[in-house]
């Protein structure tokens, strides 16, 4: 009589102990290059929080920011490999691994984060570009036009000559173009870089004057509008596939709401940010000479054939993608 219910009961404690992570539904990690406080960060928070409400709890988002699970160069192969489950990356820290999804850090003139997230993430569903085949696209979007934030003043393209300043992607090369010495390096390395004068400032968006308190080392800021960052939000492949229909529904869901919300914050966040630095450290605002906006268009149409050859390469119709990426330019930014 005792033996069998000792192995009953030993049974029933074994199903309910295993029962216990299903009701729990599945953990997902999530790291980020950035500190908490930046906008690819904040955009991270407001997916777990959207992504735990919408599944009832099904799914749970552990974040990592700050590169405290993987960093800037190796966030791409650390998600394909498993070492995060979900990561963010900074399309402008691979060069020629994303060939059609660089034509949104072309020099065309974004004005506004908003439009420039939204064309990303259409642009990426019309073409499901193969540079992302390897893993499960999630959400995307852009920086704000980039800006010159410098500790010396640059008044005219002439101010920037032999200064050192901190540039990915299509930024470094027209930097390179004009006078100045571009720097290459993810944000996350520029604080030290900047601390320890290796560069006199940044080319980014202004957001990186409050996140980052660049606005106390880099007093001046010159308005060229320069091209926007991409950004995508990448889940390892394998995973993807092993999560319940439901789950993926409300995460398919999030992705374009999620390029409108993280548009709209950070053009709101420019603004605050600018407000910040000119009230905590008298920052200057510095506008070029209208002739000298026709040079810096002049300097980055070299960078258009450079993208269409790297294209050409890839078997992508790049005079396609461009039709494209201006049209919905010019309809996301006419709203
Ligand atoms: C960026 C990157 C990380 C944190 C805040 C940021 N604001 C603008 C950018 C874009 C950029 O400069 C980059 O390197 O991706």
């Amino acid at each position: 009589m005792r033996k069998p219910t000792t192995a009953l009961v030993s049974c029933l404690v074994l199903v309910c102990l295993l029962a216990i992570p299903a009701l729990a539904g599945t953990m997902v990690t999530y790291a980020n290059f950035p500190p908490a406080k930046t906008f690819p960060a904040v955009q991270m928070e407001r997916w777990k929080t959207e992504v735990e409400k919408r599944t009832g709890g099904e799914l749970t988002v552990q974040t990592f920011p700050g590169s405290t699970l993987l960093g800037a160069k190796n966030m791409l192969r650390g998600v394909q490999t498993g070492q995060a489950d979900i990561g963010c990356i900074s399309i402008a820290y691979y060069p020629g691994v994303f060939p059609l999804m660089s034509a949104v850090n072309l020099p065309v003139a974004f004005t506004s984060t908003e439009a420039a997230s939204l064309t990303m993430w259409d642009l990426f569903l019309k073409y499901q570009p193969k540079e992302f085949k390897d893993v499960k696209v999630l959400a995307m979007f852009t920086s704000a036009p980039s800006q010159i934030m410098s500790k010396e003043p640059v008044r005219t393209l002439a101010d920037l000559k032999g200064m050192e300043l901190r540039a990915s992607g299509s930024i470094l090369r027209i930097l390179n173009g004009l006078s100045a010495r571009g720097v290459g390096m993810p944000m996350s390395e520029t604080p030290e870089a900047l601390q320890k004068g290796v560069v006199k400032g940044v080319v980014s968006s202004f957001d990186v004057l409050k996140d980052f308190n660049f606005a106390e080392s880099c007093r001046h800021e010159t308005i060229v509008n320069l091209p926007v960052y991409p950004f995508a939000v990448i889940m390892n492949k394998a995973r993807w596939e092993s999560l319940p229909g439901e789950v993926k529904m409300v995460l398919d869901d999030l992705a374009r709401e999620q390029a409108q919300w993280t548009g709209q914050y950070l053009d709101n966040h420019i603004n605050d940010s600018l407000n910040w630095s000119r009230e905590q450290y008298q920052v200057e605002v510095h506008k070029l000479p209208p002739e000298e906006h026709a040079e810096l268009k002049r300097l980055g149409e070299p960078l258009v054939d450079d993208w269409k050859a790297d294209c050409a390469k890839a078997g992508i119709d790049a005079e396609a993608v461009l039709k494209d990426l201006l049209a919905l330019q010019a309809k996301y930014e006419s709203l």
